[in-house]
């Protein structure tokens, strides 16, 4: 197991708060309301870590209107400073990188492999990245302007990273921002509220507000916010985008996924099932781009699933904070009961389980990886985003059956295309319906490549120069009225 000083950056960093947070509004603290606390959980061993704030309407109305009165000093301050702040928050992310995935990995149950590796990092991308447009805004971005207060709600899959995704193309671009985290995951959140601090990042620009989804309906609602920008469920989507519409509000929606890993005959299947456990473990299958449906070629379906049997016996699951784990726990019971739900209802329907043959821990909430074959295209497995550790199997014939079968569901987020002969991954690449497409590779992400899904996955790109008109609205050009000068006889 992990050494017991494994967890102190961020332990410290909870005790110096003495485990009880306020939000993070007009650059300060606000009182901690005792009544008003509710638990943030380790779901690997199901301690409590901290208690954080369910906000109040009152203090909502207050993180507006500090975004509200910091809007007109930021959005005029010049790009090359907003790009100062910016190149400050990355380097202070990166300074105390150990804290944040340590914070991460305890609050979500996420492997510290990834959060030190992959989220922490990508999230010091994102503010880099951001930098530098923020420096272009004026060259490369004329004719646009800031939309204004941006409201933020985010879920707990990816918290600090969907956090930078939301927040740095909102401030290079001259908005400010209340962010809201997900209930389950608030403490990255706050532990970044706290480098903005330190930075010296001008009050109000960025407010965060902890609590549930009423916090966030309250967002959505507020008349002084500009856009609304949002992770999560495609219902909770549904229901913002209705609450926002005839409102004016500009919306970007990320929403959920089902999405086809596809396997051509003449793919390396050493690489592939590599490619399986990235595309549907990581994270323990909390990802809305996850692999979710492997699609493989009728002739060599047999032989791939032996191999990813064999693999999947050797993933190690257990302590998040073990760098040896693969596997971590599931972010809260409600999601591990859907995970079970899901799977029961699969089985019920006729598709065949199967899963390693050792044993999950019992201290937390874990769910071993697995693996559905016979599973029918229009059955539940096949169609609901299950976001977790479940892999379901499906079988084509021709590249077109296979492109039919991939598209088979409301979503439309990413894919993932696995063959040795180019002409055939591209082929395929063309007609998957996906805002993301992997050739022999999966869940690979940069601040660079616009993301965003087509269909029920939501709409909208969050990363590179396309993220950015997220945040913008065209100048209203000031038209002299001048008289019509007499044609010319
Ligand atoms: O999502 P919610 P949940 C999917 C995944 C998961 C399911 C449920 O399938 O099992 O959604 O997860 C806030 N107005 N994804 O319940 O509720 C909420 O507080 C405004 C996929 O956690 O959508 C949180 O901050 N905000 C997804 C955020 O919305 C509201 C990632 C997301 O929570 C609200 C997460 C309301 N009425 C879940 N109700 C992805 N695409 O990555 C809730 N919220």
């Amino acid at each position: 197991g992990p050494a017991p000083e494994a967890a102190a950056p961020a332990h410290e960093w909870l005790d110096a708060h003495s485990r009880r947070f306020g939000l993070y509004i007009n650059g300060t603290w606000t009182e901690v309301a005792n009544e008003r606390l509710f638990d943030s959980i380790n779901p690997a061993n199901r301690s409590v870590l901290a208690q954080v704030t369910q906000a109040s309407s009152d203090e909502v109305n207050a993180a507006v209107a500090a975004a509200k009165a910091a809007f007109p000093a930021w959005s005029q301050t010049s790009g090359h400073v907003r790009a100062r702040y910016l190149y400050a928050l990355a380097r202070q992310i990166q300074k105390h990188s150990r804290r944040f995935a340590v914070l991460e990995t305890l609050d979500n149950g996420k492997p510290i492999r990834e959060t030190r590796d992959i989220d922490i990092p990508l999230v010091a991308r994102h503010f880099y990245y951001h930098a530098g447009w923020a420096q272009l805004q004026e060259s490369d971005l004329a004719g646009y302007e800031p939309l204004g207060v941006v409201g933020q709600i985010i879920p707990w899959n990816f918290p600090l990273l969907m956090l930078a995704w939301k927040i740095a193309p909102a401030l290079a671009m001259g908005n400010t921002v209340v962010l809201k985290p997900a209930e389950w995951t608030s403490l990255t959140a706050l532990a970044f509220a706290e480098i903005c601090h330190e930075i010296g990042l001008p009050k109000g620009v960025v407010n965060i507000v902890t609590g549930d989804g009423k916090v966030g309906e309250q967002i959505v609602k507020h008349p002084d916010i500009a856009k609304i920008a949002f992770t999560g469920s495609t219902e909770v989507g549904k229901i913002i985008r209705s609450a926002t519409a005839g409102s004016g509000k500009k919306l970007s929606l990320e929403l959920g996924g089902k999405s086809p890993f596809i396997v051509f005959d003449n793919a390396d299947l050493d690489s592939v099932v590599e490619g399986v456990v990235d595309a549907i473990w990581f994270n323990q299958g909390q990802v809305c781009c996850a692999g979710s449906r492997l699609l493989v070629q009728e002739n060599i379906a047999d032989k791939l699933i032996g191999k990813l049997r064999t693999r999947m016996e050797q993933l190690r699951i257990g302590d998040p904070l073990d760098k040896a784990i693969d596997i971590g726990a599931i972010v809260a019971p409600a999601q591990l009961q859907k995970i079970e739900q899901l799977v029961a209802e699969g089985e019920n329907e006729g598709s065949i389980k199967w899963q390693p043959s050792w044993a999950c821990p019992t201290d937390g909430y874990f769910y071993p990886p697995t693996l559905f074959t016979n599973v029918a295209p229009a059955s539940t497995l096949a169609q609901v985003e299950i976001f977790g550790p479940v892999l379901v199997t499906m079988t084509f014939r021709t590249p077109d059956e296979a492109i039919a079968i991939a598209n088979n569901t409301r979503f439309g987020l990413a894919a993932s295309i696995w063959s040795e002969d180019i002409n055939v991954a591209l082929h395929a690449a063309a007609r998957v319906k996906a805002g993301v497409v992997w050739i022999n590779s999966t869940n690979l992400f940069d601040a660079a490549a616009g993301f965003g899904g087509y269909r029920e996955s939501g709409y909208g790109r969050e990363g590179g120069k396309e993220g950015l008109y997220e945040y913008l609205k065209k100048s209203e050009v000031k038209k002299l009225k001048t008289k019509a000068s007499p044609a010319p006889a």
